[in-house]
């Protein structure tokens, strides 16, 4: 049975994008068309392929039956290869398929970069690729940070930051948007924050809901416990959240001297809701 074709200008449509848009896709690979007497045309179930972003079906020059890489694997291509405007190109093209932007950072982003790490770790890309690889995922967190807008009046504030050591600095950007999307203003501190400069952060927030100490690796676990220790004394009525890859579970958490423990951000708008309001900071003390 023959496939349903449509025109490149019926498939942008489709898509809700512009006609030149739609184009780009098919130049960069993402979307494939075939050139028929000078007009582009696209196979319904390639616009589905797209729109899940897996795409099975003829591909110009690739013969029948190429699986095009989900967005995810054609993200992390483009970050390798050191190609921002190209991973521009496919976040662009994800979110025109139906990704939402929390879809982008945990089921686009997040792979592409655990995938980097563990191709780093097993010797096959060398460090400055990997470095090159997460400035872009910066700039990319750049362009999308101020498209995570919550509903209406904000909730109150969460500061956010990892300890001193702590490099991980993706992780807490990533979460800072996430949270803000659920109606939060968020301090994100960033990584590497001195203790001192942590708990005087959070003392000039006058309506902190809480607070998220990120933690990525081992060796940050001890100056966490520090930070989490010098913020309970300074600020003993705040709520104190750890979270991150080298956190375990509760008791971890516990024993690191946090209030509780998050795996991810949906996890930990749940704990500020279940908290109820932020209570009005009385009085902040010393740093320490
Ligand atoms: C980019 C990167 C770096 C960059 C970071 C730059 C930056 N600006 O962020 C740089 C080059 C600095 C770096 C350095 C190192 N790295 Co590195 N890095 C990575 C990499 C590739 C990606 C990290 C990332 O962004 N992941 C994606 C994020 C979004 O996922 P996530 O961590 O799960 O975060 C989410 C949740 O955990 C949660 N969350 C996180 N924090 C919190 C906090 C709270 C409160 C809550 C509620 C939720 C929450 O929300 C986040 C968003 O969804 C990872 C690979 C990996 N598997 O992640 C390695 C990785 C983390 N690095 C690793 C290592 C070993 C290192 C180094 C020790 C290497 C070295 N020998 O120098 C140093 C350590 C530096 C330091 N002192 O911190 C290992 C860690 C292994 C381990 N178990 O400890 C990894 C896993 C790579 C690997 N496969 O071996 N790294």
């Amino acid at each position: 049975m023959a496939a349903e074709v449509m025109t490149l200008q019926e498939a942008a449509a489709a898509l809700g994008v512009h006609y030149m848009t739609a184009y780009r896709y098919v130049r960069l690979g993402l979307l494939p068309a075939v050139k028929v007497g000078g007009s582009w045309q696209v196979s319904t179930s390639d616009l589905d392929g797209f729109r899940d972003g897996a795409v099975t079906g003829p591909h110009p020059g690739r013969g029948r039956g190429h699986r095009v890489a989900p967005w995810s694997e054609r993200l992390e291509a483009r970050l390798v290869a050191g190609d921002a405007r190209g991973a521009w190109g496919v976040v662009e093209a994800a979110l025109a398929a139906g990704t939402d932007l929390a879809g982008i950072y945990l089921d686009v982003l997040t792979p592409a970069m655990r995938s980097i790490g563990t191709r780093w770790e097993a010797g096959e890309l060398d460090i400055a690729v990997e470095h090159r690889a997460t400035g872009i995922a910066m700039r990319l967190l750049g362009r999308l940070g101020p498209r995570f807008t919550g509903p209406g009046r904000t909730r109150g504030t969460v500061v956010l930051g990892a300890p001193e050591g702590e490099r991980h600095a993706l992780p807490v950007a990533m979460l800072a948007d996430l949270v803000r999307q659920e109606g939060w203003e968020v301090s994100d501190l960033g990584a590497d924050v001195p203790r001192a400069s942590f708990v005087h952060a959070v003392s000039l927030v006058a309506d902190v809901a809480a607070v998220g100490v990120s933690i990525t690796t081992e060796q940050a676990l001890e100056p966490a416990r520090a930070t989490l220790a010098a913020l309970a004394r300074s600020a003993p009525d705040v709520l104190l959240v750890v979270g991150g890859a080298a956190v375990h579970d509760g008791a971890h958490a516990a024993e690191l001297g946090a209030h509780a423990v998050a795996r991810d951000a949906a996890a930990f708008v749940r704990l500020l809701e279940s908290t109820g309001e932020p209570r009005r900071r009385r009085r902040t003390r010393s740093p320490g």
